[in-house]
């Protein structure tokens, strides 16, 4: 019978988790309200298309984000794709290579080439610096993301959008609730998209919002999410279906109730982990900046090797075995990934620091699922695979459940 890794002796017995602790488990509000909510759009018999429900959600979205204007879609990257065709870009657009694929797939869906851009290893974000180096007479725009929900440098992204006569969007596909030199995000740059995906802290299953200060803007976005319509049988612009259902915004609504509770616990779960992780050298917790507004919805880990040992993928792997599902986001990084990896055989070796990270950083589980206690076990089980370094030698590893 093999056993788990916390299991042997040698490490101190502790009980394997039994069931698997994911990253990004799904908050669940109020079920009362939320089913009740449901109940009357099933008797209202409005289901989609503008509902009262969706109106609700982007009133209450725009008056968080203390934004003029919020239009919701049925998900971030459709909100990417509306928006990016709102803004007329063609071309190239500048983006940041460490980041989730959805934010280079949007551009390329519209035939727009997206150029990596490295990231400044403190921040994650894109690094202002590079960009002058990448624009070309076909660059458009640059689109930042507000990695784990920290704020780029917007100042000096903007600053540079403004010389060179860019547009500038940002994915904030990770940043709701958060803020940027104390201004709420979803106010910078042209315009900027959240998303409300089952794994993020406030969901709405699928869904995104597409939120900008620029009314002429904001009324092109509207026409476009709802295939162009500008009235019944009158068409003004090429559209698309990017609306939000009533069953999504009923989800999102409920979710918004609980925003708060949903942060304090990703605090309280970041708090914990930053002192458990504090005494295990070579496991470096990033830092979330408490002057500003921020959700914690990702506990992200930098593995430094030459401390620990142990790779971080070997890692990842005693991880699994322990039925801890941790994720490498955003690995290899989207430049590795098809069908950007074929065109440009060696841009890995000009973004040194996005592979870098790419090779170090792994997400661990936070949420309204966990607590202390288990991110107790999930750092002894991290303590004891990094102080193990050596010890997990093969023949001790061939003990482990496999993945
Ligand atoms: N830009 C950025 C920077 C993004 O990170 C994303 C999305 C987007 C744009 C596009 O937003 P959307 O179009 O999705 O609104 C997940 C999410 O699906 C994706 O929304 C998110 N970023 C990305 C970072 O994470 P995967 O491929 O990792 O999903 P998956 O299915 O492996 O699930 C992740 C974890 O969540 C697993 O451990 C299981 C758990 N999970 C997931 C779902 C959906 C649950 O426990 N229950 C669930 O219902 O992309």
């Amino acid at each position: 019978m093999k056993k788990h890794l916390s299991e042997l002796a040698i490490f101190g017995g502790i009980p394997a988790f039994t069931e698997k602790l994911h990253v990004n488990r799904p908050n669940i509000g109020s079920k009362q309200i939320l089913l009740q909510r449901i109940n009357d759009i099933l008797d209202s018999k409005w289901l989609s298309n503008n509902g009262v429900l969706v109106q609700e959600f982007e009133q209450h979205i725009a008056s968080l984000v203390k934004v003029k204007h919020c239009i919701a879609t049925c998900n971030a990257t459709t909100g990417l794709e509306i928006a990016i065709k709102a803004c007329e870009l063609t071309g190239e657009v500048i983006i940041p290579s460490f980041t989730f694929v959805a934010t280079a797939h949007a551009l390329q869906w519209l035939g727009i080439e997206p150029i990596f851009c490295d990231v400044d290893p403190s921040t994650h974000n894109i690094d202002p610096q590079k960009i002058e180096a990448l624009i070309t007479a076909k660059t458009t725009a640059i689109m930042g993301v507000h990695l784990w929900g920290r704020g780029c440098d917007v100042e000096a992204l903007a600053e540079i959008a403004r010389r060179h006569n860019l547009k500038l969007l940002f994915d904030a596909a990770h940043a709701f609730g958060c803020s940027y030199k104390g201004q709420t995000i979803g106010n910078f740059g042209n315009v900027e998209v959240f998303s409300f995906n089952a794994t993020k802290f406030c969901n709405s299953f699928e869904g995104g919002a597409i939120v900008t200060n620029d009314s002429e803007l904001a009324k092109k976005i509207r026409l476009m999410k709802n295939f162009g319509f500008s009235n019944y049988d009158c068409v003004d612009s090429i559209g698309i279906n990017g609306k939000m259902s009533e069953v999504s915004a009923a989800m999102g609504l409920t979710s918004l109730e609980s925003m708060e509770d949903f942060i304090s616990i990703n605090r309280k779960n970041y708090k914990k982990y930053q002192h458990e992780l504090s005494n295990i050298p070579g496991v470096n917790l990033i830092t979330y900046d408490e002057k500003e507004r921020c959700n914690y919805q990702y506990i992200v880990v930098e593995i430094d090797e030459l401390i620990t040992r142990i790779s971080r993928d070997k890692i990842y792997e005693i991880l699994w075995a322990e039925n801890i599902i941790a994720r490498r986001y955003f690995y290899p990084g989207c430049h590795q990934m098809e069908p950007y990896r074929s065109r440009i055989a060696d841009m890995g070796l000009m973004l040194t620091n996005t592979r870098n990270l790419a090779s170090r950083v792994l997400a661990l589980p936070t949420g309204t699922a966990i607590g202390s206690k288990e991110i107790g076990k999930i750092c002894q089980v991290l303590r004891l695979a990094t102080s193990g370094g050596n010890l997990i030698n093969e023949k001790l590893y061939q003990n482990l459940h496999a993945c």
